[in-house]
Formats: C-alpha cells, structure tokens, sequence
C-alpha cells in the first residue's frame, strides 16, 4: 500500500515542485485562454479554461524528480477571486485543480517512488495585522471553502504558504479545521511563512515568532519559501530547525529578483546551497518557489538524493510571543509582565479608557515596554462600561504600538477570545481556576487550541482561595491533571498563579501568607517542573504607603523569584532594584511579609511616612534652578508643571533649553 505522506516525510527529503507562474508565462497563453480579458491573469482559472497546461506543468516537475505537486490554487480563496468577479467559483475552481495535480501525480506514483499533491493556499491579498480590508470571519470562511474544494478534489496535503501575518494563519488554520470537521476527513497540514530581506515577516514577527504563534495548528512542517534566495534563509532555517517539533520546509526563490523582475540563480547554484542546509540536517522538504523551473528540480533532487532527512531534537519550549517572542527558562527568570494597563489596578488608565483616548492608553503599554516590560497585562474589566467594546477599540491600537506579547486580563472568555483574534502571537490567558468546577477550564480551554495560548491557572477551587502552600500545591496538581490529561493542554503552556495576598492589610487571615506563597512557588516548580508560575507582586503591598510599596514589591520579587518565580505582573517604571535597597529598608520590608504582626506593620508604615515628610522638605528646599535641573537628571516628573510655568515668567525659553 502506497504510504502516507507523514510517513514518507520521515523516509525521505521529499522534493517539493518549482515555481507555476514563471512556467504559465511561458505557456504564451492570450485572453481567451483565460476567458476573456476580464479575467487575463487570473491564474487559477486556468484550472477550467486550459487544464491541458497546467497539467502538463505538473507533469513536467514529476518527470523532473517532484515528490509533491502544488495544486495552482494559490490565489484560489474567494477573497482573491473577488478581484476577477469571481469569488463564487473558488470550490469548483479548487475541486478542478486539485483533480489535475491527482491525475498528474497518480499518473508518476509508483510503490519504489510515491508521489503527493499539496493543495496550496496562499495568504490572500489581504493582511489583518497590516491591511485589513477583510475581517477575521471571512478570512475563516474562505481557507474553510478553499480547503474543502482541495480535499474534494483529492490532494494528500494542505500547505498554507508564503504567510506574511500569522494573524492570517490563525484564521485559516480554523477554516482548514472546519473543513475537516464538515467532511469527516483530517489531512496534514504544512505551515510555510516568507521572511523579508529585514528578516521578519512583513508583519514584523521573526522566525522564532512566527513558529511559536502557529506551534497550537500541529503542523506536518514548517518552513520558509519565496521572498529571497537560499542564503538569506539560512539564519532562520538554523533557527526554525533548532526549534521546530515537526518537520521543517525550505522551498526558497531562484534568488532575489532583479530590477525586471527576473531571478537568476541557476539550478546547479540552488541545488549546491539547499544541500549544503540538508547536510547540516535542517530539511524535510525542499523545493522551488518564484523563478525555479523544472532544470532546477532536476539539479535539486539529484543533490539531495542521499541526504539524510532532518530529524526531531529540540525539546518542547515554553514560550509566548506579540510580534516578538519571550521565552520563559531558568536563565532569564522572571519576566516582567507590565500591570499598568489595568483599569482596576490604574486610575489613570482607567480615565484615559472612559475618555475614550485609546492612542494615551495604549502609551502606557509602551512606556512599560520602555522601562523592561517584557508582556502586558491588559484589563478593561470596569464595572461602569462595556468591557468587551472597550476591549476591542484598545486591542486596535495597543497591537500596533507595543511588540510584547499581550496577556489577556478577563473573567469574561468572551473578552478572552477578542485578545485572541488580535493578536497576531501566542498570547496568555489571565486567568482560569477551579471556583465554579470545571466550567471555566471548559469555556477556556478550547480557545487555546484554536487560537494558540498560554494560560495563567490559579490556585483557587470550589472550596475556595489556596492560603496554606500545601493548598496551592493540591490545587495545582488537580488542575495540572485535568488540563493536560483531559483537556490536551501542553504543561509547558500552563502559568500557575498561587496568588499573593497584601500583608499590610491587618486581615487575620492573610497572617503567614506571603512565606506561604514563596514556599507554594518552591512546591509547585518541584512536583510540576515543566510549569511555569506567576504572581500579581503588587497586591502584596495594597494599602501601605506610596513610597514604601514599591520596596515590599521588590524584596518580596527577590524572595519568590529564589523560589523559582517566572513571571512578575508589576509596574515596571516604578520597580526598584533589590540590590540598592538599603539594609534598613529590605529588613523593614522582610519582616512585615515574613512576621507580619501589629509592631512590624506599623514599624514599616511609620518609616515611610516619615521619609515621605522628609523627601517633601528636600525637594522644596531647592532653588527653582536646582529643581529644573533634578527633573532632567533623574527623570522625574513631580512639579513639573508648576516649575515650568515659573521658569517661563522667569526666562525666555532658550534660556531655559540651554540650561
Ligand atoms: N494575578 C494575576 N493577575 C493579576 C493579579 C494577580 N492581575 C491584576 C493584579 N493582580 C496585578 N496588577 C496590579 C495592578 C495594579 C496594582 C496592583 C496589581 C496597584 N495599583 C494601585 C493601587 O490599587 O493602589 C493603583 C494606583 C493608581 O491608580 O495608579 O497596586 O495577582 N494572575
């Protein structure tokens, strides 16, 4: 029996076919072949109107030594086809095209020598990170109408390829899954992505981006074509390879274009530099794309013959990515999750939402990306408005503004999926928990396999919040069985929060709370290793004084993050550095979080109180001149204002720039 194409691909580096336009110009084809002027250039119509040409394309990339034969559907989405009036013909233009390349292929397939067909699906000619012009539902409709025209017509594998915005994967790796869903029937699927001569995406995502926001589609492989020749892949080749936990594709142009547009690397010069990556062990698939022909498959198969196909050595990685990616691992623990962009946890934030001055709000993403923010939190969870509207104008702008990956704060799945679908990376959940039994986990969890996620899990159960760390580690694990071994979720995406309770609050209950956490951070890393954990550092200082907040906040950062810590929700503008927090001050701070009682507490209050009364006669003690230049030298914007407006009655404004 002839053997699957996932079985093959572990056999052999499958060889992928060469480029279908440069050989339907060839074809001198006029209008009429077309069908008329009006569809001149609609390449995909010639699956009806000349099926003789394309087939005998397919035919000559088989002869030639093509493992797999692309369908000529690239532009075949009913979104492309709108643009010859004939969006309504996709599926039988589909159907048709996928039968050709069948034909073609069954024709060459032999039991020594199997040969396959990928039903291409290109990235439209819309971006919805970037364009737009199109919305997410639609893009979702037609790859779902695409691909099941293509498995119709027969083809052994859907390859959605030259992707510039994984925003625009996401959506259809959803269609391709309805369409499975709609036959019955599941194919592979092969991701192929173009990085530009800048190296990213031209939504701007890396390889390492791009493949950690697709990883959730389980894609056969993932790989690079078009945009540039070989050598400029070879960086990221090394990269996805080292990363990737499928099979890996390189099918790249016939180097760049010239000014004419015309690609002149030769088929020996191709087939020399794609076996120098086989030989490092990076291929699964190699092929052609824009200006290869025939001659250089030929030159491509005869020099990857007896290449070793690459095989799987990475280990799962955890991972979470905006346009950027952030690793979470041991050595670059915690990461910062900025916390301003909250409007419980902000005023001013808050404000700025209900004033409807989304470009100031989304300024506060930045400004936290600027002071060491490596996600953001965002919350628009306001009692008084509509969070998923506010939701959706804020994701608008804050995605175009900041390159951290976003962590969606809502109770609401609903607001939860809204994150989703703006988010051109693999963001996170914040958060789900055991309260209300398993209906969150069940609302929740779905959306990360759709869409792609982490998710912050925390520490709570029906019979209520975990204090005690042996609670928070019960907790932990009962959530951690049910998510991986009956949701499906990989360990490596779940964030454990085994919450922080403020010390400063006299609250009995919360007496001892803060060593418990640590010591549930310590419990939950050991029992749970391929988890992460995260806390909300601030709320350990609710209600205390300004000024000292700030260092409860760091020494209780230093004390979780030697527990094991990986991600910090904070306020990084504000973050103070443990190591130039005075001896004084840390035992202040270590006492109150670690026997907190009534005479640590106030010791602590009382210290900062005064040293509030005192900063104040400082700075007011200083000449107009002295404060100018302390708002320059150290940032700070305290004053300002009023300074100003003092030195401008004082001095003319260059007077003022100078000095
Ligand atoms: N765990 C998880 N997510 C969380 C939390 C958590 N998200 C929200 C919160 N806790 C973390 N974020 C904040 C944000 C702000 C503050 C505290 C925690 C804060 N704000 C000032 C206050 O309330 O006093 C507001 C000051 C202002 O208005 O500017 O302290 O634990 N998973």
């Amino acid at each position: 029996m002839k053997p699957t194409f996932t079985e093959q691909l572990a056999r052999k580096i499958l060889i992928l076919d060469g480029a279908m336009g440069t050989m339907l110009q060839q074809a001198k084809l006029s209008a009429e072949d077309f069908g008329g002027e009006a569809f001149e250039g609609c390449n995909e119509l010639l699956n009806l109107t000349r099926p003789d040409v394309v087939r005998s394309i397919h035919e000559t990339y088989l002869e030639a030594g093509a493992d797999i034969v692309e369908t000529n559907t690239f532009g075949a989405t009913s979104v492309v086809l709108a643009e010859y009036d004939a969006a309504d013909r996709d599926i039988e233009i589909n159907i048709a095209a996928a039968r050709l390349a069948r034909e073609a292929a069954d024709r060459y397939s032999t039991a020594e020598w199997p040969r396959y067909v990928a039903g291409s699906m290109g990235p439209t000619t819309k971006t919805l990170s970037l364009t737009g012009g199109v919305t997410f539902d639609e893009l979702v409709e037609a790859y779902c109408r695409q691909a099941k025209g293509l498995i119709q017509g027969g083809v052994d594998v859907l390859l959605l390829e030259t992707a510039q915005d994984t925003l625009n994967v996401k959506a259809g790796g959803i269609g391709i899954r309805r369409a499975f869903a709609e036959l019955g029937r599941e194919l592979p699927v092969m991701l192929s992505g173009t990085i530009e001569p800048m190296g990213t995406t031209l939504a701007g995502q890396n390889i390492e981006a791009f493949y950690v926001s697709l990883e959730h589609l389980k894609p056969v492989t993932v790989g690079l074509n078009c945009a540039t020749g070989p050598e400029f892949m070879r960086d990221h080749l090394r990269t996805l390879s080292a990363l990737a936990q499928c099979g890996v594709s390189c099918y790249p142009n016939a180097g760049l274009p010239d000014e004419n547009g015309h690609y002149h690397e030769t088929p020996h010069g191709l087939a020399a530099k794609m076996r120098a990556f086989a030989e490092q062990g990076w291929l699964n698939v190699a092929g052609g794309c824009c200006g290869t022909t025939p001659a250089h498959i030929r030159a491509l198969a005869e020099a990857l013959k007896d290449c070793k196909p690459r095989t799987i050595q990475a280990k799962p990685v955890s991972a979470v990515s905006g346009i950027e990616v952030v690793y979470a691992e041991e050595d670059n623990r915690p990461l910062l999750v900025g916390e301003r962009t909250n409007v419980i946890g902000s005023r001013k934030f808050r404000d700025l939402i209900a004033a409807g001055q989304y470009e100031e709000a989304s300024d506060i993403a930045r400004a936290q990306v600027k002071r060491g923010a490596q996600i953001i939190d965002i919350c628009l969870a306001d009692p008084d408005r509509d969070e998923y509207a506010d939701m959706e104008k804020f994701l608008q702008f804050v995605s175009k503004k900041v390159k951290a990956p976003l962590m969606i704060d809502s109770t609401d799945a609903r607001v939860m999926e809204l994150g989703l679908r703006y988010s051109q990376g693999k963001a996170i959940l914040n958060s789900i928990n055991l309260e209300d039994g398993l209906d969150r986990f069940s609302q929740v969890v779905p959306l990360i396999h759709r869409y792609g996620a982490a998710v912050v899990v925390g520490t709570i159960a029906e019979e209520g919040m975990a204090v005690t760390r042996e609670k928070k580690l019960e907790v932990a694990k009962r959530s951690y069985d049910l998510l991986v071994n009956r949701f499906g979720v990989k360990p490596q995406d779940i964030i454990f929060d085994p919450l922080v309770f403020p010390v400063g609050t006299g609250d009995e209950q919360y007496i001892g709370s803060a060593r418990e956490t640590v010591e549930g951070i310590r419990l939950i890393k050991q029992a749970l290793p391929d988890c992460k954990t995260i806390l909300g550092v601030s709320n350990v200082s609710f209600g205390l004084p300004a000024a000292g907040r700030e260092v409860l906040n760091a020494v209780f950062l230093y004390h979780t993050t030697l527990a094991g810590l990986d991600y910090a929700i904070v306020n990084t503008e504000k973050l103070e550095r443990y190591a130039s927090i005075p001896e004084e001050e840390r035992k202040l701070a270590e006492a109150l979080l670690f026997e907190t009682n009534d005479e640590t507490l106030a010791a602590f209050t009382e210290f900062y109180r005064q040293k509030k009364k005192e900063a104040k006669v400082e700075t007011s003690s200083l000449s107009l001149e002295e404060r100018l230049a302390r708002y320059v030298v150290e940032g700070s914007k305290d004053g300002l204002v009023e300074d100003l407006r003092q030195a401008r009655e004082k001095y003319a404004p260059l007077e003022i720039i100078n000095g």
